[in-house]
């Protein structure tokens, strides 16, 4: 049976999800109104996947016959300089929400829950790729700067980054099965 400091854990790391979710939700709100429609589509549609992780805590809490508690979720930031502002923050966040996997993992192992420590495996291999992910966009911005025909160029890119990250997902997945 999982112990309550851990259940507990999972519960806040759900929460953290649907913030993740919010946060996205409220940089492509941003972005579209800034005129970035390729950033604001990337990022909305990152939102709905991070509401896919928080899913995923949701239906393990369950399927080990606890129950999952949703709670209040801090408010996101809404202000941004500018477009490097939003993607720099993202990639903050993620090496932060990395970081929290990890505690939970280590908590995991030290209470030999190898059950939740087998199903935190999956966030681990996410959490590399999320942070490659938004790290490769930041360099892109970084790379154009932040005035010109470039951006315009790099945000029509980040537009369609999805369906490449999409095809990724799926490869590691069917790899994953073979
Ligand atoms: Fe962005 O990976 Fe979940 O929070």
């Amino acid at each position: 049976m999982i112990s309550e400091k851990l259940l507990k854990k999972l519960n806040e790391q759900m929460m953290n999800e649907f913030y993740s979710a919010n946060l996205y939700l409220q940089m492509s709100a941003w972005c579209n109104h800034e005129g970035f429609e390729g950033s604001a589509k990337f990022l909305r549609n990152h939102a709905a996947e991070e509401m896919g992780h928080m899913e995923k805590f949701f239906d393990y809490i369950q399927d080990i016959d606890a129950l999952p508690i949703i709670d209040a979720i801090e408010k996101p930031k809404s202000e941004f300089k500018d477009l490097k502002h939003v993607f720099e923050t993202a990639y903050k966040h993620e090496k932060v929400v990395t970081s929290r996997i990890h505690e939970l993992v280590e908590l995991s192992l030290s209470e030999k829950d190898f059950r939740t420590f087998n199903f935190l495996q999956w966030y681990v291999e996410e959490q590399l790729e999320e942070e490659k992910l938004f790290k490769s966009i930041l360099d892109k911005i970084n790379m154009v700067g932040l005035e010109g025909r470039g951006l315009f160029i790099v945000d029509r890119e980040i537009g369609s980054m999805k369906d490449k990250e999409i095809e990724s997902i799926k490869n590691r997945e069917i790899e994953s099965i073979k």
